[in-house]
């Protein structure tokens, strides 16, 4: 899988002794290793091509496969609502963004099997529970304000996290973050927008659907950028090889931020006590995020959890005709190509 790394071998076949072969492959790989470095250190991209170190490779391999599997994943909760919007605009506006969450899904698959894994190695893990996606996409969409919100919150956080990976040191992801968070901001202008219609013009149930959905939103919205910093595992080496640019907690305080004033426009109330101003700090203090949820959810104890893994299952399940029929195509258009 990691063949790049393996590519040492003289270049007429090696004709040099075993024994002599590991001095040399190392030497050839430090003398790779500071390129590398000093490559990331100059704020370089790196390239499919590139020679990169192994773990380099898996923990973009990793990251870049969650972020895949999240966005279609993230596509079920809101798939329950196609069939129950309240208008054919909203509806319209609903497909569209699902159809969008389905593309983001492929560009980062195809950014993933760049670097050596296979589009059914990467849905393997998914389906076999190896892999993980994001937690939000575990909580139920109960009313129709859920949709909304999560355009307003859960791709309002989405842009804060993804924003900065477009100058991710991989160049593959990078490019592919770039659209994506193009039409995130789309996503999370038609959620705000359909919030603040149910806010100004709708009645007080609407209203309160609105405040409901906001409450149970707001706290998984929160855990959606990772454990803390000091508790993040991943962290300090992805912030170190530019895969990461900014930390889970400076992204979370930028989302909190961002968001305290559109709610206020809004007219709904962040459920926390404790979200205020800090002066000194010049940011929203905020209160204790419920990390022992968190991570029964990320563990695979959510609310939804085995629901929508077995949606996932099930729908590569009943593909297996559509993958079958533009195999056995490509096979006849090929052997046709070979007569011709
Ligand atoms: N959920 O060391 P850490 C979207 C895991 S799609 C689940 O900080 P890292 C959208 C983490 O994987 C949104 N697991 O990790 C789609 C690690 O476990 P492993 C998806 C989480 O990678 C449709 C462990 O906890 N966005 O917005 O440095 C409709 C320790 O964490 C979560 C992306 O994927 C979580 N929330 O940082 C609408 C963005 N958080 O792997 C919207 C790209 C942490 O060692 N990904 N874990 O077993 C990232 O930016 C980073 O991977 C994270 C985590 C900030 C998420």
């Amino acid at each position: 899988m990691y063949t790049q790394s393996m590519d040492t071998m003289g270049k007429d076949g090696d004709a040099s002794p075993a024994s002599a072969q590991p001095a040399l492959r190392s030497a050839e790989d430090l003398q790779r290793q500071e390129r590398f470095d000093a490559r990331i250190d100059g704020g370089d991209f790196i390239e499919a091509k590139d020679w990169m170190p192994d773990d380099y490779r898996k923990t973009l391999l990793r990251q870049i496969s969650q972020h895949a599997h999240s966005e279609i994943v993230g596509m079920l909760p809101e798939g329950n609502w196609v069939t129950r919007a309240p208008t054919l605009k909203r509806k319209a506006i609903l497909l569209a963004k699902i159809q969008d969450e389905g593309g983001h899904g492929l560009y980062l698959y195809a950014a993933a099997e760049t670097l050596g894994s296979s589009r059914d190695q990467l849905l393997d893990a998914l389906h076999t529970g190896k892999a993980k996606y994001s937690s939000i996409f575990n909580y139920p969409t109960l009313t129709w304000a859920d949709i909304g919100t999560i355009g307003w919150l859960v791709d309002g956080a989405a842009i804060m996290n993804q924003v900065p990976i477009c100058r991710c040191s991989y160049a593959p992801y990078a490019r592919a973050m770039i659209r994506v968070c193009r039409e995130e901001s789309f996503h999370q202008r038609q959620g705000y927008d359909s919030l603040l219609v149910m806010m100004q013009n709708g009645t007080a149930a609407q209203k309160a659907m609105v405040q409901d959905a906001v409450n149970r939103w707001w706290w998984p919205c929160l855990m959606m950028f990772g454990p803390h910093d000091a508790d993040s595992t991943h962290s300090e080496q992805s912030m170190r090889w530019g895969i990461k640019r900014i930390s889970n907690d400076d992204l979370r305080q930028k989302f909190v931020d961002a968001t305290v004033q559109q709610a206020q426009v809004l007219g709904v109330t962040l459920p926390d006590p404790d979200l205020k101003w800090n002066e000194e700090r010049q940011h929203f203090d905020f209160g204790t995020i419920a990390w022992d949820e968190f991570w029964r959810v990320v563990g695979g104890d959510g609310p939804c959890n085995s629901e929508r893994l077995a949606m996932r299952v099930k729908a590569w399940d009943d593909g297996a005709w559509v993958r079958d029929a533009a195999l056995a195509y490509a096979a006849k258009q090929h052997t046709e190509q070979q007569a011709a």
